[in-house]
């Protein structure tokens, strides 16, 4: 038998039942010669045959039992969006362009895997985002900045590989509806600064052109200091005449090369990277500069928030890193054209497991704007320990800003709905590698469908995606299925519960971010502080402290500016409190601290325990790997519940109530 190279994740299709018919397929208004018609026609006839049985026939080929998949243009269904049916006779899907159809297999495929039979298909949707995409954090030396499944199967040694593993990553972000991919880490560096040089365009076409197979547009990561490395200037400065002319002539050379390009997206002064403020420029003077240079060519600039001041005292209780992306991009509201998305990560830190949501959501009406999530589990346990992260972006995703009403929630917000942009979406730092699984760990996999399934339809449940995936990927006895989309739904809970407290976030391990260091990052510049004393613990950040409070719209800076009614999941990310402070469950702070930590702990062995539970009907390599996986998490668990607890107990002198051992 031929080793397996790597998984074929939700796409390593089951047998669902025995079908006695074939297939014969019909296009109408689409053409087999169409890229993605031609992709999206091969996906069905490999679907089909390995979920019923069923053949495909060949162009002259007939049989007496046939069934017939039709492929309609209609113009009337919405772009990307398809309607598919399924009849005795056969599945008509109509889109109105080929990335609906391809779209609409896809979602053929899905309900039959999940226990439909071919004539009982049907669903009618469109994409509730413009944009879906994902952002690769992969190095050009095979590194991949927070990646946590193996080395980028982009780049090795400097070098851009092209194999049969490309191609199946371009089906399966397809398959979720994914549209746009960033290939290159958003701190770009040495050999990256080259990407937009005769030393890559060859090959960047080529995986431009298998993305293209699949409807994807191919972006990159742009050195906002690309004149000064790759052009011998001594400037970058946006509004410097000669620095436009340097992009206008190097952004001509790229479309030449790459004219399916969809465009960059910038990290600019940001965490040691170049930007407008080294000239006393603003941030949209360099937005501004490079999206009317890209402009003729269609492309677009997705200009990133995540600007602040990594050099902090920690002394300094003025300065809040929560406030920095607001006061920075506020007061430019309106001013970014319109060809420029500002993408704004979920939280106004950087992907803690609780975060408020970033009061620039919304805030802006005046500019687009895009959701940047993290699926890559930085701060969430490394793909080592379980975080199904979906019930997270749908909680963000449901957040009422109060920016307007009826229409104000972040999905509203990013898929323009509340303001009437085209331009908008969701992007997520992805979680791949080159390892067999993809993801590291099997059950990481997850996010990756998920986030891509929440893009295109934000009105999916996490649950649904759980059980959607769960039947794609292992098709389970429903007993075991229901073991396992459990598992997944308690996962971020448990995560949180066993590490840091209430919102407070940053009792991480410095630099690699795994297992819990209270003090870690307390007197560093990264501003990240817990502000933890013998009394209390929290940031105040209320109008009496940083004042981030008052980034929000009334209604929500009300609520998280009186402790009695923040949400208390989010306390001490609002508020500085005693120990004693009596939580809405009749527990005291202290108490809170230490009960969730022994019960995160315990649920994490509840979650080894249940897979478990599963070894029997889960494929011997899978399960193995996630064995493995959950050993070090219920190490990790362990850790983080006896170093959170007796740092408080020692900082609070407060006992356990139930009399638990804390050292
Ligand atoms: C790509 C955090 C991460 C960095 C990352 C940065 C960002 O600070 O730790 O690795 O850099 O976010 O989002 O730009």
């Amino acid at each position: 038998m031929e080793e397996m190279k790597w998984t074929q994740l939700w796409l390593g299709y089951h047998k669902i039942y025995d079908g006695d018919s074939a297939w014969q397929i019909a296009l109408d208004g689409f053409g087999g010669e169409q890229r993605v018609i031609a992709n999206a026609l091969e996906e069905f006839k490999k679907a089909i045959e390995a979920l019923t049985g069923e053949k495909v026939l060949g162009g002259s080929e007939t049989a007496s039992n046939s069934k017939t998949l039709t492929v309609s243009k209609k113009d009337s269904i919405p772009a990307e969006g398809y309607k598919v049916s399924g009849t005795q006779e056969g599945i008509t899907l109509e889109a109105s362009d080929e990335r609906g159809a391809l779209y609409g297999v896809f979602s053929i495929i899905r309900q039959i895997a999940c226990g439909k039979r071919a004539n009982e298909v049907s669903e009618e949707t469109s994409p509730s985002n413009p944009l879906r995409m994902m952002n690769h954090w992969d190095n050009m030396d095979g590194s991949i900045e927070r990646g946590y499944s193996g080395e980028s199967f982009f780049y090795v040694n400097e070098e851009i590989v092209i194999d049969d593993r490309t191609r199946d990553y371009a089906r399966f972000m397809a398959s979720v509806g994914i549209n746009g991919i960033v290939i290159n880490n958003v701190n770009v560096k040495g050999a990256a600064s080259y990407l937009i040089t005769d030393r890559y365009f060859d090959k960047v076409a080529e995986l431009s052109d298998i993305f293209a197979d699949y409807g994807i547009s191919l972006y990159m990561s742009l050195n906002f200091a690309s004149p000064i490395e790759i052009g011998g200037m001594d400037s970058c400065d946006p509004l410097d005449k000669d620095v436009i002319a340097w992009w206008e002539s190097k952004i001509k050379e790229v479309y030449t090369k790459l004219p399916n390009l969809g465009g960059f997206l910038v990290k600019a002064d940001s965490e040691g990277r170049p930007g407008p403020f080294t000239y006393g420029r603003t941030q949209a003077d360099g937005a501004n500069m490079l999206a009317d240079v890209i402009k003729p060519y269609g492309g677009i600039i997705i200009w990133r928030c995540f600007v602040y001041n990594c050099t902090q005292d920690w002394r300094d209780r003025k300065t809040d890193r929560a406030r920095a992306g607001y006061d920075y991009f506020k007061e430019q509201d309106g001013a970014y054209h319109d060809n420029v998305i500002l993408q704004i990560k979920n939280g106004p830190m950087d992907f803690q497991i609780r975060e408020p949501v970033s009061p620039l959501l919304g805030g802006l009406t005046k500019t687009n704007q895009m959701l940047e999530v993290q699926i890559a589990q930085e701060y969430t346990g490394h793909q080592i320990d379980l975080c199904y992260l979906i019930p997270l972006f749908k909680e963000v995703l449901d957040f009422h800003t109060y920016c307007a009403e009826g229409k104000d929630t972040v999905a509203d917000v990013v898929s323009g709905r509340t303001m009437g942009n085209t331009l908008g979406g969701m992007a997520a730092v992805i979680n791949t590698g080159n390892d067999i699984n993809w993801t590291g760990n099997d059950l990481a996999a997850a996010n990756l469908y998920g986030f891509g399934r929440l893009a295109y339809d934000t009105e999916l449940s996490a649950e649904q995606i759980a059980k959607e995936w769960i039947a794609m990927t292992f098709r389970l006895p429903e007993k075991e299925a229901d073991i396992l989309c459990s598992m997944l739904l308690r996962s971020r809970e448990i995560y949180e519960k066993y590490s840091s407290p209430l919102g407070i976030g940053w009792m991480v391990t410095p630099n690699g971010h795994y297992g819990p260091s209270v003090d870690g990052y307390e007197y560093s510049r990264w501003g990240t502080y817990h502000r933890a004393d013998h009394l209390g613990i929290g940031v105040d950040r209320t109008d009496k402290g940083t004042g981030y409070c008052q980034q929000y719209y009334k209604e929500n800076a009300e609520m998280y500016n009186d402790p009695a009614t923040c949400p208390e999941e989010l306390i001490l990310f609002f508020h500085h409190l005693p120990y004693t402070y009596m939580l809405k469950t009749g527990k005291t702070l202290i108490q809170h601290i230490y009960d969730s930590h022994f019960e995160g702990e315990e649920e994490a062995r509840g979650l080894a325990a249940d897979w478990d539970s599963l070894e029997s009907v889960i494929p011997a390599e899978s399960f193995k790997r996630v064995k493995e996986r959950f050993d070090l998490q219920l190490y990790n668990a362990r850790e983080w519940r006896d170093q959170v607890n007796s740092y408080f107990y020692r900082k609070s002198g407060i006992a356990d109530e139930k009399g638990r051992t804390i050292y």
